[in-house]
């Protein structure tokens, strides 16, 4: 199943008592904060505060805040059904199976995929209101001022849309925006992310702005495709529609010359001006830390729509776990087959909410030959945003790498550090304080395979303790006997 839009989520939420409606009045600053963080912290509901003080407009948070959601909102119960979804398409692309039949379904399967991508329409109710000029209000909205030592409010949810202004690609990101005044806010695409891209080849071509148009609210699907790290040839609007089942629909924007989901709360239209630089921050981020004031490029707003009596969709970050962790994981778990095509080595992969996705990777291998953990440790390393991951921690496949338990068990008693500790250096996310310098720094490998002669270990490597079946048996059969 698919949503057409927020409400429809909404709805369905309210349906599994997955949401609650809080009429009491609440503040946008830090009292939502305060409870979106117990909530997301403890599995609680997805939060529609309708009595929003100084505010008219309605703010829904948590939508995201448990696995068990986000699988909902892509359209699944559990988010396995979506992995192999993912691995029957990279399927196709190895060729049809063999056979007439077999060709024929996979021609059909080919034509079903087609029909998900990108739908332009005419009329869209996001463009029910149209603002532009001074008529245009950011501080109408009631965005949240997160945490005390915030710089001010912040747009945390927008789905922020650009086109590289070579290839004409779209790129969707969420980037959280800082709210400067009416009519500007800043725009924190960080520099390893698509966004910053468009606006480094717009700076290179000497454009005079590089068009940007963000999305608040929309299907559900499709404003979790914000987070994902797909390559920048892949259209997140086509994933999304294809997780879906079915076309997002579009519509052009008023002002710039950009397409925006139809069924959005919110559009706001605008530009960045290459060069054009102001301090964006602080603001307490999603590793648990403030990150301090730095420059980003300033967004202006050309054009305001939205929906009639429109819902403002957003979110809080800090101490991990925060509800960007749940959408992180399950983009991690749609990536792993595509992730497997380079690396078919790799059995599962984890990235525990504490370390804010870029700060620690758990990865299981089946390893074969000399090296193969630090192959694995390199190739992650140069793939896509992992490029960013500071310690990398290689297991067996037979480790699970979501038990915390297990690892710290297999890690610690299977490394000598010396020899089984991996120094690199190279790209550091811009949200990490421990480097010397911002953005470039070191990394860490950790192999805590087990280590035998291909690994120059001549010494006996010892079995895990295992009980044998017939003693688990005996004492299974005569529990109750022992009274215990
Ligand atoms: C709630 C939330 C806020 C985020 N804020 C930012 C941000 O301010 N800047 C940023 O670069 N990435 C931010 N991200 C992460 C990006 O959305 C993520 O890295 C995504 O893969 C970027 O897409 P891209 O590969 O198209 O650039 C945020 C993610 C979430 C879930
Ligand atoms: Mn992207």
């Amino acid at each position: 199943m698919s949503f057409r839009d927020l409400r429809e989520f909404v709805d369905f939420l309210e349906a599994k008592g997955a949401l609650r409606r809080i009429k009491a009045p609440v503040s946008c600053e830090l009292e939502m904060t305060e409870i979106a963080d117990r909530a997301v912290k403890s599995g609680g509901p997805a939060l529609l505060f309708e009595n929003v003080v100084d505010y008219d407009i309605p703010v829904l948070m948590n939508i995201f805040g448990t696995h068990q959601r986000v699988a909902w909102a892509l359209g699944v119960e559990t988010l396995d059904e979506l992995t192999e979804r993912a691995r029957k398409v990279l399927e196709l692309v190895k060729g049809p199976p063999s056979g007439m039949m077999g060709k024929l379904r996979t021609l059909g399967d080919l034509a079903g995929l087609a029909r998900t991508q990108p739908k332009l329409v005419r009329n869209a109710p996001c463009q029910e209101v149209v603002l532009t000029g001074e008529d245009i209000d950011l501080n109408a909205l009631p965005a949240l001022k997160c945490w005390p030592m915030d710089a001010g409010r912040f747009i945390t949810l927008p789905l922020v849309i650009s086109r590289d202004p070579e290839t004409g690609v779209r790129n969707v990101g969420i980037y959280r925006m800082q709210i400067y005044d009416a009519r500007t806010t800043g725009m924190h695409w960080q520099t390893h992310k698509v966004g910053a891209h468009h606006y480094r080849a717009s700076e290179s071509a000497n454009d005079e702005r590089l068009e940007v148009a963000v999305a608040l609210g929309g299907d559900p699907t499709t404003i979790w495709s914000g987070v994902l790290p797909i390559p920048p040839s892949m259209d997140e609007i086509g994933v999304s529609g294809f997780i879906r089942g079915e076309a997002v629909e579009m519509v052009k924007c008023r002002t710039v010359d950009l397409e925006v989901p139809a069924h959005a709360e919110f559009v706001l239209e605008g530009y960045v001006t290459p060069g054009e630089l102001r301090p964006e921050g602080p603001f307490g981020d999603h590793t648990g830390y403030y990150s301090p004031a730095e420059e980003y490029p300033v967004f202006h707003v050309t054009a305001m729509t939205h929906r009639r009596e429109p819902i403002y969709p957003t979110t809080m970050v800090g101490r991990p776990p925060t509800e960007d962790y749940f959408m992180g994981a399950a983009a991690a778990k749609l990536l792993l087959p595509a992730l497997q095509m380079f690396l078919p080595e790799v059995v599962d992969i984890n990235m525990p909410a504490e370390g804010a996705f870029h700060n620690l990777v758990i990865v299981a291998i089946k390893k074969e030959y000399p090296g193969h953990a630090r192959k694995v440790m390199h190739a992650l390393w140069g793939l896509g945003l992992l490029m960013l991951a500071k310690t990398i921690i290689v297991v067996d496949h037979f480790v699970n790498v979501h038990d915390p338990s297990e690892v710290s068990w297999r890690v610690t008693n299977n490394i000598d550090p010396a020899s089984d500790v991996v120094f690199a250096d190279g790209p550091i996310d811009d949200l990490d304080h421990a480097t010397p310098v911002p953005k470039f720094g070191s990394k860490m490998g950790i192999d805590a395979t087990a280590k035998g002669p291909m690994d120059g270990r001549m010494r006996e490597w010892p079995p895990d303790i295992v009980m044998s079946k017939e003693i688990k048996d005996l004492v299974d059969s005569r529990w109750d006997e022992y009274g215990i």
